[in-house]
Order: C-alpha cells, then sequence, then structure tokens
C-alpha cells in the first residue's frame, strides 16, 4: 500500500498464509453439517470464548442480528448502550428484522454502568414491552476503542440476571479488549450467554465473525441464520482463513495497540487536535479538529490527499485504526502530515 490504510482494521488483507490454507482447505456442504474446516473454526472458536457451540457467520452485523432474534421474541425490549454499533452501525436490523424495541442507556465512552442499566429496567407493566436482553459493546467502537473492565462485566451480568435478561456481548474486537485487560478472552465471556467477534478486523481474515454460547442457543440460531440466507456451502474455503486468524494472528495485536499509544501520543503534541488519551486504550484513535474551525470531512480529504486515510465522525470528529499494515514508520509519516493540514488552518 502506498497510503497509510487507518479507515478501520476492516481493511486488512489475508496473510500470505491464510492464501495457502484456503487453497488446500477441505471442504463440504456447511447447510450439511458436512465442511470439516468450518467445523474445526467453530471448535476453535468456541474454545476461545470458553462457549459450547460456535457458528461461522458472513459479519459482524448478521451475528448480532442472529444473537438479537435468539435472545428476544418480537416486541421485546433489549437494552443497548446509546452509541452502540448494533444501534447505531446495523442499519436498525434489530427492529426492522428482529422486532425488537431498544432501550438505550448513556454511557461515558460506551462503558454501561450498572446502576444505569439497572434504572432503566422497568418493572413488569401491562403498558411495556417486556426486556428480554441487555447488550455490551467490549471494546467500544464509537466510545474509541475504550474496555469495559471485568468487574463492571460481572457487574452487569449480576443486574441483567436480577431481572431474568439474557447478555449479549458485541466483542467484534475482542481480542483487543482481553489484550488491555491482560486477561484471557474466556475471562470476560464467561459474564454473558453469547458473544459475536470478528475473524475480518485486526485477525485480518478476508471474511466472517463468530457467534458463540450455549449449544441450545446456537443451534436456534443456526436456524436463524438460514433464515436470513446465512446458509453457506464449501465456507471451509473462508473458515481456512479463519483458522490462521485465531491460531497465528491474536498475538500481533499488541502491535496495534503500541502504535495507536504513539499515535495519540503524537497527536496530543500538534496544535489545534484535541484529544483525551485517557480513551486510547486499544487500536482505536478518535481525535477532533474544532479548534481549528474546520469539519472532519474537510479535514479528513486533505489528509487522504497526503497519503492518509481516516473516517470522520462528524461534525469535527476523526478516527484512526490501527491495524497490520501500519508501523511504526507509518505512524510517524501520518503524524507528519496531520502537522502538515493543521498548519494550514493555523495561518
Ligand atoms: N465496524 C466497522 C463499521 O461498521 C463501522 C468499523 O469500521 O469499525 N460490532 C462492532 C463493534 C464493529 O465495530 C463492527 C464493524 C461490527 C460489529 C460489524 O461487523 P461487520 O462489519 O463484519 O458487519
Amino acid at each position: 500500500m502506498d497510503f497509510i490504510e487507518m479507515r478501520s482494521d476492516t481493511l486488512t488483507l489475508p496473510t500470505d498464509e491464510m492464501r495457502n490454507e484456503m487453497r488446500s482447505a477441505e471442504v463440504g456442504d456447511d447447510v450439511y453439517g458436512e465442511d470439516p474446516t468450518v467445523r474445526r473454526l467453530e471448535e476453535l472458536a468456541a474454545a476461545k470464548v470458553g462457549k459450547e457451540a460456535a457458528m461461522f457467520v458472513p459479519s459482524g452485523t448478521m451475528g448480532n442480528l442472529l444473537a438479537v432474534m435468539t435472545h428476544c421474541r418480537h416486541g421485546d425490549e433489549i437494552l443497548l448502550e446509546s452509541e452502540c454499533h448494533i444501534y447505531y452501525y446495523e442499519v436498525g436490523g434489530l427492529s426492522a428484522v428482529a422486532g425488537v424495541v431498544p432501550r438505550l442507556v448513556r454511557a461515558a465512552h460506551g462503558v454501561l454502568d450498572p446502576g444505569d442499566v439497572r434504572a432503566a429496567i422497568r418493572e413488569e407493566n401491562i403498558h411495556y414491552a417486556p426486556a428480554a436482553c441487555l447488550a455490551i459493546e467490549n471494546t467500544h467502537n464509537r466510545g474509541g476503542g475504550t474496555v469495559t473492565p471485568i468487574t463492571t462485566m460481572a457487574a452487569l451480568r449480576q443486574v441483567a440476571d436480577a431481572y431474568g435478561l439474557g447478555v449479549h456481548l458485541d466483542g467484534a474486537r475482542i481480542f483487543n479488549a482481553a489484550l488491555a485487560l491482560g486477561v484471557d478472552a474466556s475471562e470476560i465471556t464467561r459474564h454473558v450467554d453469547s458473544v459475536m467477534f470478528c475473524l475480518s478486523k485486526g485477525l485480518s481474515a478476508p471474511v466472517g465473525s463468530i457467534l458463540a454460547g450455549s449449544a441450545a442457543f446456537i443451534k436456534v440460531a443456526r436456524k436463524h441464520r438460514k433464515m436470513l440466507g446465512g446458509g453457506m456451502r464449501q465456507a471451509g474455503v473462508l473458515a481456512a482463513a479463519g483458522v490462521v486468524a485465531l491460531e497465528k494472528m491474536v498475538g500481533r495485536l499488541a502491535d496495534d495497540h503500541a502504535n495507536a499509544r504513539s499515535l495519540g501520543l503524537g497527536l496530543a503534541q500538534i496544535p489545534g487536535i484535541a484529544i483525551d488519551l485517557s480513551t486510547v486504550q486499544t487500536n482505536i484513535v478518535m481525535f477532533d479538529v474544532s479548534a481549528l474551525k474546520v469539519s472532519a470531512s474537510q479535514f479528513a480529504s486533505e489528509l487522504a490527499l497526503e497519503g492518509v486515510r481516516v473516517t470522520t465522525r462528524p461534525p469535527f470528529g476523526i478516527r484512526a485504526v490501527l491495524n497490520r499494515h501500519v508501523d511504526p514508520d507509518g505512524v510517524r509519516r501520518a503524524l507528519a502530515a496531520v502537522a502538515t493540514v493543521c498548519s494550514r488552518y493555523r495561518r
């Protein structure tokens, strides 16, 4: 790549090892449960998050939707953080397809406060949609890759249990969360009933996510996946890359965290940039250009002309996501480009 790609870790390309494994993958018809590579991936994935069963799905969005459909019935209420991906970026599928009513709970940087969740749960009343599920996002995308600590996960679980709610974790970047917390991913997931995590973000697989939970839960979710048209046939060619992602790519996320840290520290030194370094906990860096009186989209366009790609959080927010295609030299070049664009607006 001759530019620095930080729009997302979803833009990571499959490794040579993934392409080799894909070429030689043993396959079968997965709708018949006969694809050995998909089975291997699902067993490996379930073990990684300490769940009985797992299912390979085409995307994180589908994995989350299947979880909502499986936890809830039409007309049920789901509690979610107000800026979470399921609510913000999944095309309203939770209502349009799963037929549930979202009840939003605000949280600083996306990390839910168990007391706020408790306060948002309403006692049974004939007028209310029955609450069925609590969804947590760890790490939290719009929060800036922020991490929900284990004690908070446990406290959220307790609140959910007190009201008989199922708990789903959008763990698209669960291994980033585990790394930041210094724990095994299963320490996080033991507090939830279901978890979705992505193979196609920092782990660099070309396609696919995992939904994991109890065997009974995954059995129902598998039926829902078929209903949505997500039953895949010789999917082993994709699952083969997922196996490499889980076996070989988790450890390298530490590089992304270190690079995010140095990007954040460097940005904090550039006049005109505002950044809250306390939110730079994993591989996402959010910063703000409002002091320069330039819109995020204008700033991002100029940055792209300098060879650095980022996404915007309008009106003034910018998001950079570190990934395996950006090394420390890339971070230095990105900082120089940001400084160049900033200098135009400080004059
Ligand atoms: N996030 C993407 C975009 O959709 C915004 C990104 O570039 O960060 N949960 C979380 C927390 C996510 O960040 C994402 C993807 C998903 C779910 C959905 O995964 P996919 O893209 O596989 O449907």
